[in-house]
């Protein structure tokens, strides 16, 4: 089976890339950081046998050869990128059990008639650019030319750090598979919420996940003296922005199942006593159902134009990105069901709220989660933790998966 100690070592090792002092660390795509930490996990893929190359959206790949070296490969994988003062488990479990995974099956003597991947996702969190999923985009043939266009709040474009990194962005679309190439692919993830904490369980298998609408809002209206404009002839972008939050908020929690955050806000001038005349917001909305997600989104919009035109101002809504909720693959689903039968680990089945590469490589082939309790259910966050048993049974239950799809 695999090597638990190994596992855990390596995660703690490269939970050290880019720690802040207060126990997060922040590992933004296409910095020093991230840099280093490829470069960690690299050496680690050498190690453990794998042929190791990075494809043209900075992907960077571990194959195990199969006995048919032409049959579809099974992909496991996820990313290491972070978000600001994040957590270690986030991206780095999936990927390093998936390389523990491959290094087993060598020591243990195990070949597979399929090869196997593992796939450490360039910038799948998009904290630095607003987009999210960029590696697991270039991989399935989503990204577009104009999505390396986003640019990071020192106004430097993903064109340009792929760049820093040694990068040809033009050469994109080359990083894209063929469906005929993969079987399969396989995440291994924290939880991210309180679910399996709750039923006391270790491990989850994911039946599908949300959708994810990222808008950068701008509500435009007057700067003016906060002292000598009395308050009916303002036009005050804040006002109205903090109104359109409430609706967020309102609207999201009426759905009973959606989740919607306001995550960024600037307010310009920004003068304790000048009246805000611009504000730009991000709002990000998530729903594993298609119709509520719609609803939700078309609510919110018509009642943010309503507030703006009463008030005077104006509304713009930039749509930074729009991903579908993914379901995952009923036989895969069934099969790591299957495996956590034979390791005697009670499994529960649940959705995912949080968003993952998997919802882009659905686009190629059949996908699978599988969820690792999470403490507490924190997230994004340095009090994320889960326990060395509990990564060591959800990478067990990655290992009986793998070779089942492998064989
Ligand atoms: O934002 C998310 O849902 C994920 O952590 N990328
Ligand atoms: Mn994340
Ligand atoms: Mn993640
Ligand atoms: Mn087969």
């Amino acid at each position: 089976m695999i090597n638990a100690d190994r596992l855990w070592k390596n995660l703690l090792d490269i939970g050290e890339i880019g720690k802040n002092p207060d126990g997060g660390i922040t590992r933004l795509a296409f910095t020093k950081e991230d840099r280093q930490a490829i470069k960690m996990v690299e050496d680690l893929m050498k190690e453990a046998g794998l042929a190791v190359h990075e494809d043209e959206v900075g992907n960077l790949i571990g194959r195990k050869e199969g006995e048919d070296s032409n049959a579809p490969a099974v992909l496991i994988g996820s990313h290491l990128d972070s978000v600001f003062n994040g957590g270690i488990f986030d991206g780095s479990l999936g990927v390093l059990a998936g390389i523990e995974v491959l290094q087993s099956m060598t020591e243990n003597g195990i070949s597979t008639k399929h090869p196997i991947e593992v796939y450490v996702f360039r910038d799948e969190e998009g904290c630095r650019f607003n987009f999210s999923l960029l590696g697991s985009r270039g991989m399935s043939g989503t990204l577009k030319v104009e999505n390396l266009e986003y640019r990071d709040n020192e106004g430097i474009s993903l064109a340009e750090a792929m760049k820093s990194c040694g990068m040809n962005p033009e050469e994109f679309f080359k990083a894209s598979r063929r469906p005929d190439e993969i079987k399969a692919y396989l995440e291994l993830h924290v939880e991210q919420g309180k679910v399996l904490e709750c039923e006391n369980l270790q491990v989850g298998v994911v039946t599908g996940i949300a959708s994810s609408l990222r808008l950068m809002v701008t509500v435009t209206g007057k700067a003016d003296h906060a002292g000598a404009t009395p308050m009916n002839l303002r036009f005050d972008a804040l006002a109205a922005a903090a109104q359109i939050i409430g609706v967020v908020e309102k609207e999201t929690r009426a759905t009973k199942s959606a989740v919607g955050t306001v995550g960024q806000i600037h307010a310009y001038p920004g003068g304790i006593n000048i009246i805000p005349g611009r504000v730009e917001f991000t709002v990000d909305l998530r729903d594993v159902s298609i119709k509520v997600a719609q609803q939700l989104e078309k609510s919110i919009l018509s009642q943010a134009e309503d507030i703006c035109t009463q008030r005077g101002l104006k509304l713009e809504v930039d749509f930074l990105q729009r991903v579908p909720p993914a379901p995952c693959s009923p036989e895969i689903i069934d099969t790591i069901a299957e495996s956590c039968r034979e390791l005697g680990i009670e499994e529960l089945h649940l959705p995912s709220g949080a968003g993952h590469d998997a919802m882009q490589v659905v686009n190629l082939c059949p996908i699978g989660m599988i969820f690792v309790r999470s403490q507490n259910g924190i997230s994004h966050h340095p009090a994320e933790w889960s326990t060395p048993e509990d990564c060591t049974a959800g990478a067990k239950v990655l290992y009986q998966t793998v070779l089942k799809l492998a064989e």
